[in-house]
C-alpha cells in the first residue's frame, strides 16, 4: 500500500513537471497554475498523513464511533461508571446537571512504550462563563474505576492526569484564563489540590478556550523516549498548538486509559467523542533499550518527585552503643590477656626451680 502511494505521488509529480515550461510566461495564468500545484501537493500529503496514522491506530486501546456494546458487552474494551452514558454521537460523562460523576475506563492495560493519544471532546452547557464546571480529565493510571474528588476520579493517583479545568476555584489569583488544561504526574502520594486548580503539582499547561466552542475540540498527548508533549486544537484552525512539553518523564507501562468528569454546584455536558491511540515507531540505541523501567512515575530533576531515602549510616544512639560495647569488649580482652600472661609467667618461673 505504501509503495502504491509513493508511485501515485511520483506520477502526479511528473505530470506537474510538464507544466513547468509555462512558468516562463509572465501571465496571471501561471500564478493560478502554481497555486493549484501547491494545493494539490498539500492536500495529497495531508491525505497520506492520515493514511499513515490510521495504519498505526490501535483499536484495542481506542474508543470511537460506533460505540457498539460499549460498557455492557463482554467483548467491549471499555467500562462505564457513574452517570456516563453512551449515545450515537458521544460518550456523555456527565449531563448538564448538578453533582454528577461519570467515567469511562479501558479494560486493557497499555503496554506500548511509545504512543500518541488523540482525544476529541466537547464541553458545553447552559451556564454563563465561569458559572459552569468542573471540567473533565483524561487518565493513564495504575488504578481504574475508582471515583473521588479529582474530576470524578480518586486522589493520590499513580500515573498521568490531564485536566480540562473549566472553573477557576482559586479565583483570587487571576493569573490564567479558563478553561485551562493542565498536566499532573501522580506517584501515589502527591495530592491534586482542587481549591488551587492543581497549581502546586502541575507540570505543564495552557489556556484552551474549549467550552461552548463552535469548532471541534481536540487534545493530543504524545509519549516517547521519556518525553511527554501535550498539544491542543481548539480554535478551529486544524493545527496543533503546543501546550506542555516535559522531558525526563518516566511512566511505567501497564496502566489504564480513562476519562472522567464531575459536576458540583455548577455543571456542563462533558462529552468524549473519541479517544484514539496510535503506536509510534521509534528507534532506540542499545543504551536506551537497556534502560530500566521505573515502577513509580517520576520526572527527573523535579523536586516534588525526590523521594527521601534513609541514609545508610548509623544514627547517634547506634553509634554510642557500638562505641560502648567496643570499649567494654577491648577491656575484657585486655583483662583476659593479662590473666593469661600472668599464668604463663608463673608457669615459666616454676619450671626454673
Ligand atoms: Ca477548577
Amino acid at each position: 500500500m505504501v509503495v502504491a502511494v509513493i508511485k501515485s505521488h511520483r506520477t502526479r509529480f511528473r505530470s506537474l513537471c510538464v507544466l513547468y515550461p509555462m512558468f516562463n510566461l509572465k501571465t496571471s495564468r501561471q500564478l493560478i497554475c502554481l497555486l493549484v500545484t501547491v494545493c494539490v501537493l498539500t492536500s495529497q500529503s495531508l491525505a497520506e498523513d492520515t493514511d499513515f496514522m490510521e495504519e498505526f491506530l490501535k483499536r484495542e486501546y481506542s474508543l470511537a464511533k460506533p460505540y457498539r456494546g460499549l460498557g455492557f458487552s463482554s467483548s467491549s474494551q471499555w467500562d462505564l461508571m457513574g452517570t456516563a452514558m453512551v449515545t450515537p454521537d458521544q460518550v456523555r460523562l456527565t449531563p448538564d446537571l448538578q453533582s454528577r460523576q461519570g467515567a469511562v475506563w479501558s479494560r486493557i492495560p497499555l503496554v506500548l512504550r511509545d504512543w500518541e493519544l488523540k482525544v476529541h471532546f466537547k464541553i458545553h452547557g447552559q451556564g454563563k462563563k465561569n458559572l459552569n464546571g468542573d471540567g473533565l480529565a483524561i487518565w493513564l493510571t495504575r488504578d481504574r474505576m475508582l471515583n473521588g474528588p479529582v474530576f470524578g476520579n480518586m486522589n493520590q493517583f499513580t500515573g498521568l492526569g490531564i485536566f480540562v479545568d473549566t472553573y477557576p476555584n482559586a479565583d483570587k489569583t487571576h493569573d490564567r484564563t479558563f478553561p485551562y488544561i493542565s498536566m499532573m504526574l501522580g506517584n501515589g502520594t502527591l495530592s491534586y489540590d482542587h481549591d488551587r486548580d492543581g497549581r502546586p503539582t502541575e507540570i505543564g499547561g495552557c489556556t484552551a478556550l474549549a467550552r461552548n466552542s463552535v469548532h471541534d475540540t481536540f487534545l493530543l498527548v504524545r509519549y516517547s523516549k521519556n518525553r511527554l508533549t501535550l498539544l491542543v486544537d481548539v480554535d478551529g484552525k486544524q493545527e496543533w498548538r503546543e501546550c506542555a512539553d516535559v522531558t525526563g518523564l518516566r511512566l511505567p507501562t501497564g496502566y489504564f486509559l480513562g476519562a472522567s468528569s464531575a459536576t458540583g454546584d455548577l455543571s456542563d455536558n462533558h462529552d468524549i467523542i473519541s479517544m484514539k491511540l496510535y503506536q509510534l515507531t521509534v528507534e532506540r540505541t542499545p543504551e536506551e533499550e537497556e534502560e530500566e523501567e521505573v515502577t513509580i512515575p517520576r520526572v527527573d530533576n523535579m523536586e516534588q518527585f525526590q523521594v527521601e531515602v534513609e541514609e545508610e549510616g548509623m544514627s547517634g544512639i547506634q553509634f554510642f552503643f557500638t562505641l560502648l560495647f567496643s570499649i567494654l569488649g577491648l577491656g575484657v580482652l585486655g583483662v583476659v590477656g593479662l590473666m593469661v600472661y600472668g599464668r604463663w609467667k608463673e608457669n615459666k618461673r616454676k619450671r626454673f626451680y
